[in-house]
């Protein structure tokens, strides 16, 4: 039982390197929340980061959420698992549940010694006008995997990028992810001129998922699910889910990704733990998670886009191996990038 004594949410926004259009509309920034839980002397910081185009909730929205949730953990002691019977958005579930894990550990003083390094899968985005090109960076760098982002061009141009990367690397295992763009026989199309290639799979092909039986019939590429299993019908997709992509920002914390990953096993099926582009609090929560698969290259390199972090001192968030060292101090935090908006005590 963890009794909170104070706790205040910080607003932080930070600059892309590169505009990205998320939810449609070019973006030059990532705006969050920073959340923090105290207990005496101790703190707990967790990241609320809704990501605009894939979470239903706002900033805004998220942040009285988390005000509302803040002034309720003070009234009241509870169990981190407590969180679970309680209605709140996703991103403010994953927040509020990383603060009390991190607090947790900074009070019995666990050290992350002997941490394990986590595999981090380099992620090429729609942005990248040369996708051939940041393989090849990749590459040099060390990576083992990389995901490419299809389905904004034709189906053609999109061929030729998988088949040229694939040609010149034959050791990178590569994922494609259309993000649910392509129809039935789009995706078949890409499927027959791929299945020499061995890809490592293929993430949200389809823009109609009642036809997910229909491709798996015609489809030797394992499939990965990512946006499917969010939806309120996700169960009945889960058997044309080889590789269950699970974001916990999005999808609602770190006990619900536990269960995620306890299905999965049971149905033999791969996880993934995937970023959404949160600020490096919340990328330590999801390494945190990763280490829980350690067989698995995860989807973790969105830190790359910020030109900075909310750290004083930037981590090693982004690269084909993440070990990231200790647990989060305050003072480690730039308080001149954060700006408090709430903050109450008992
Ligand atoms: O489509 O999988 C996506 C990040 C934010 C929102 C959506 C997606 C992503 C990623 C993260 O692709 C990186 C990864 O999963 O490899
Ligand atoms: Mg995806």
């Amino acid at each position: 039982m963890t009794v909170i004594d104070s706790a205040s949410i910080y607003r932080y926004k930070l600059r892309l390197t590169t505009p990205i259009a998320w939810a449609g509309q070019a973006r030059t920034h990532r705006s969050g929340l920073l959340v923090c839980l105290g207990h005496s002397d101790y703190s707990g910081w967790g990241d609320i980061a809704p990501l605009p185009g894939f979470s239903a909730e706002s900033l805004a929205e998220a942040q009285a959420w988390a005000e509302v949730f803040a002034r309720e953990i003070l009234e009241s002691p509870l169990r981190t698992s407590d969180l679970s019977a309680i209605k709140i958005p996703p991103s403010v579930r994953f927040g509020f549940e990383l603060a009390l894990c991190n607090l947790d550990t900074t009070t019995r003083k666990q050290s992350l010694q002997e941490a394990s390094a986590v595999a981090c899968c380099g992620l090429i985005g729609h942005q990248e006008d040369q996708q051939t090109h940041l393989a090849h960076s990749l590459v040099s760098s060390d990576y083992r995997a990389a995901k490419l982002k299809l389905g904004r061009q034709t189906v053609e141009e999109d061929l030729n990028t998988v088949h040229t990367i694939c040609g010149k690397y034959p050791e990178l295992k590569v994922r494609v992810d259309a993000n649910r763009s392509w129809s039935i026989n789009t995706a078949k199309k890409f499927v027959r001129a791929t299945q020499n290639l061995r890809l490592d799979y293929l993430e949200e092909p389809l823009n109609d998922k009642t036809e997910l039986m229909e491709l798996a019939r015609n489809c030797t590429i394992p499939i990965a699910l990512d946006e499917t299993l969010r939806e309120r019908d996700a169960e009945k997709y889960h058997k044309f889910a080889d590789v269950r992509v699970l974001k916990p920002t999005l999808a609602g914390g770190i006990y619900t990704t536990f269960t995620h990953i306890e299905q999965a096993i049971q149905d033999n099926a791969r996880c993934i733990i995937s970023s959404s582009y949160e600020s490096g609090v919340g990328m330590l929560g999801l390494i945190e998670l990763a280490r829980k698969l350690p067989k698995e290259i995860h989807g973790l390199d969105t830190q790359k886009v910020f030109e900075r972090d909310v750290f004083r001192v930037p981590l090693q968030l982004s690269g084909p191996m993440l070990l990231p060292e200790g647990s989060i101090e305050t003072h480690d935090l730039d308080q001149s990038i954060l700006h408090r908006v709430w903050h109450a005590k008992t």
